[in-house]
């Protein structure tokens, strides 16, 4: 049974080459024709690990072919994920299943709205890649990815597959407690990053606004049913801080970069919640304005 990766980026290219080179059948899903005439032309998607580069020939077709689907790795970002998701959901087989690779939180409900009776998988990584350049990715980071489904706790077979491409991973019977508590992380982390400027390391000039923060998010878990991804929140942060010292977070690099972040699926999903839930949460919804005037001033979409 073959793979499908819908969105050759960072992540998607790093686990469609690991499963290619393990021999586990796998096609990537590109945006258009252009995107697939522009990957055909070069031939082969790259991946550079330990500065080593290697060419992996992966099979491609335009997200417009008409091919049934099995297994689908949902790889672009979140703000994409329920669009891509409605482009191939005619093409879904029967019995196929859904991993969602997506950070933060949200868009797996968009995706599960789109696909009533169809299993759909979260997964929740600490892998690191970034693109430098068209079908290129370096693997920047070891990490570790999770997956589980909140709908049933029995493990998929094709975890095995993963085993073999030595895809680190764990089976997750509580992975919507691991969404939010990495989300938690995030909003403790990456706007403060992006407001100051500055390395998640140099955050440790900035421990009450983390401690505020942190307070709140641990609030905000309790609230929603999530007790145990609110334990040792605080501590938790500030050991990320630390192993990441010398790291900009995504959102950081993304406003850098110009591009657009995921704030809806992190910041804005925990403001949101808190709202649904009645919470007082007055340093994170003053954190959003901060972020969203921010933004505007860079011209990036608040969403
Ligand atoms: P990316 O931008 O590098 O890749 C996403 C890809 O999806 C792009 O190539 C884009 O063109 C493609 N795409 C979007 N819509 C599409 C469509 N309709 N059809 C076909 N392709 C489409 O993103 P990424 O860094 O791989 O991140 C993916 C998710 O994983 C994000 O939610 C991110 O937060 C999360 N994540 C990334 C990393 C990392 O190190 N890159 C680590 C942990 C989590
Ligand atoms: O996940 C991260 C990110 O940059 O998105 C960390 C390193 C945990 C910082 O929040």
């Amino acid at each position: 049974m073959s793979w499908h990766v819908l969105g050759a980026g960072s992540l998607g290219s790093l686990w469609a080459v690991r499963l290619s080179r393990a021999g586990v059948p796998v096609q990537l899903i590109l945006r258009d024709e252009q995107r697939l005439a522009s990957y055909r032309q070069t031939g082969a998607l790259t991946l550079v690990e330990q500065g080593h580069a290697s060419q992996h020939v992966i099979p491609a077709h335009s997200i417009d072919d008409d091919a049934p689907i099995e297994r689908l790795l949902l790889a672009c970002k979140a703000y994409d994920a329920a669009n891509a998701i409605e482009r191939v959901a005619h093409r879904l087989a029967p019995g196929a299943e859904v991993i969602l690779l997506q950070n933060g939180l949200g868009s797996q409900d968009e995706v599960l709205e789109r696909l009533p009776g169809r299993r759909c998988l979260f997964a929740s990584s600490t892998e690191g890649a970034f693109r430098d350049g068209d079908w290129r990715v370096v693997f920047a980071g070891q990490g570790h990815t999770w997956i589980g489904d909140p709908a049933d706790v029995s493990p998929p077979s094709w975890l095995s597959n993963l085993q073999r491409s030595r895809i680190p991973h764990t089976w997750s019977p509580d992975i919507l407690a691991r969404l939010w508590r990495k989300l938690a992380l995030n909003c403790a982390i990456n706007p403060l990053t992006v407001l100051h400027g500055c390395r998640n390391g140099e955050l440790t000039g900035y421990r009450q606004e983390v401690a505020g923060l942190c307070a709140e998010l641990t609030v905000l878990l309790q609230g929603c049913g999530q007790a145990d991804a609110a334990e040792n929140l605080q501590d938790d942060v500030w050991r990320v801080i630390e192993a990441t010292a010398a790291n900009y977070s995504s959102m950081y690099q993304d406003v850098a970069g110009g591009r657009r972040t995921e704030v809806s699926y992190l910041l804005g999903y925990a403001c949101t919640a808190g709202e649904r839930n009645e919470l007082s949460l007055p340093r994170l919804h003053a954190l959003q304005q901060r972020l969203f005037a921010h933004l505007g001033a860079r011209g990036l979409p608040r969403h």
